[in-house]
Formats: C-alpha cells, structure tokens, sequence
C-alpha cells in the first residue's frame, strides 16, 4: 500500500556543467513506475533540475529551507515558498549534517517540517542516532525524540504527509550500512511507535532508509517489510548507480 520512494541527496555537489551531464544521464535511464523518485540537488540547480528532469517521473526536493514562508531579512536563506515556486515537490529537513554542522535542533526542524507543509512541499523529516548514541543503547530514545517534536504538533497524520527517513550518522557517507536487519529493527520501532499513537496513518508513512545505500546493498534492504525506499547520498552523483537502486526498490 505503501510506493517506495527513491531520493538522491546531491549535497554540496556539481557544477552546471556536471549537473548537465548527469541530468542527461539521468533522463536516458529507465525508470520503474512503481517507485517515487526526486533528486535534491544544490539550491542553484534547481531550475536546471526541473527543466531538464520535466521529461522523467524524476521530481526535485530542497536539501534544507528557512523556517518560515513568509519573505524577510533572512540573508542566505531560502524559503518553503521560494522552493514550490522553483518547482519543488519536497525538502529535506534535518539531516544529520544540518543537525551536527549547522546546530540544527529538533525545535528548529519542527519549524522547517511546518513551513514545508504549509507550502504544499513534502517535507523528508530525517532522522538517525551517532555511533557512540547507539553503543550507549539511546537509539530508540534518540529516534523518539527527533519524532516527538513534529508529532507534537502534527500528529501522525501530518507526519504522513512527509517521509522519514531513518539515516544512523555511523553509516552516512562512512561506506558502512546498516545490515537490512539492524535498518529494519529501526524502521519497525519507528512504526509501531506511531501505530500507539494512531494504527491506521501509521501504515501510510512512507520511512525511507540513508546511509551508504548502493546499488549492491539496495535489494536487500528495500526487501525489508518497513523500509519504503532510500534516501541516497554518494551513490545518487551516478546515474546509472542512481538508476540500478531505484529499480531495486
Ligand atoms: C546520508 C546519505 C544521503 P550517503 O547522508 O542522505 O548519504 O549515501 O553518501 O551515506
């Protein structure tokens, strides 16, 4: 019941030129119609990613967004509304690298989730514990708690609206995955622990794994019961990487 969503993370990757040529790459895979896919490249090159990617099931997400729509003395920042208008269908909020380098705290991505919905993007609300956080046992603590503050205010419905996407910082960009057991051990608490809150909108949420997810490793993961797909870092600058994962899902 659930579409699998594949998402690659462009971070802070690519020149026009790059860009073009992956673009090109990407427009001539075959892509599988069960699946969702989008692409969160660089801000600058969103306009080129919707140009070119209008062809192809492929949608374009911001990497991060203000926390607030409206217009205003936000140097440097870009906003929900600026993103839809540019075309975007999604934006990814808190990932680890916005939450370790950047001090975004689970208040501040909160915002970021409530301005997203409320531009009609879909926001991907990520989520994960740092290695010494699960050799501590926190993980269920950590994951809980990096939930609680949208669901505060949201609920499980609103959570539905986005995706989460369960990235543990020990496997992002290290080249070590979760096993597909130890990312299904996550994903499962994940959903039970929206099931207390409401059964029937916790079967739609849409949780997507992060971290390390290659072509080789992707089968296995996605075959997973409560993993709905992948958000993909370094092996989404590959088109046919890109390409080989999504018909995996
Ligand atoms: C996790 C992931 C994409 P990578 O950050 O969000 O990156 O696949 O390179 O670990």
């Amino acid at each position: 019941m659930r579409r699998p969503l594949v998402a690659g993370n462009w971070k802070m990757h690519g020149s026009r030129q790059s860009v073009e040529t992956l673009l090109e790459q990407l427009a001539s895979q075959d892509w599988p119609d069960q699946v969702e896919l989008m692409v969160a490249p660089p801000a600058l090159f969103i306009g080129q990613c919707n140009e070119r990617l209008q062809s192809t099931p492929i949608r374009v997400a911001g990497q991060t967004c203000a926390t607030q729509a409206e217009p205003g003395a936000l140097t440097g920042e870009i906003s929900p509304a600026q993103l839809r208008d540019a075309g975007c269908e999604f934006v990814l909020v808190g990932h680890s690298e916005r939450r370790a380098l950047f001090g975004e705290t689970d208040e501040v991505v909160c915002k970021k989730f409530a301005a997203a919905l409320a531009c009609g993007l879909r926001p991907v609300l990520c989520v994960g514990e740092t290695q010494a956080e699960r050799d501590a046992g926190q993980t269920t603590t950590v994951v809980a708690r990096q939930l609680q503050a949208v669901l505060d205010t949201f609920g499980v419905g609103g959570l539905a609206m986005g995706v989460v996407a369960y990235e543990p910082v020990w496997a992002i960009g290290t080249g070590l995955t979760a096993t597909p057991e130890q990312a299904q051990e996550v994903h499962a608490m994940i959903r039970a622990r929206l099931a207390m809150l409401d059964d029937e909108q916790a079967r739609k949420v849409q949780i997507v794994y992060g971290g390390s997810v290659k072509a080789d490793n992707a089968e296995a993961l996605f075959a997973m019961p409560d993993i709905d797909g992948g958000l993909v870092g370094g092996a989404s600058l590959n088109a046919d990487e890109f390409g080989a994962i999504a018909r995996a899902a």
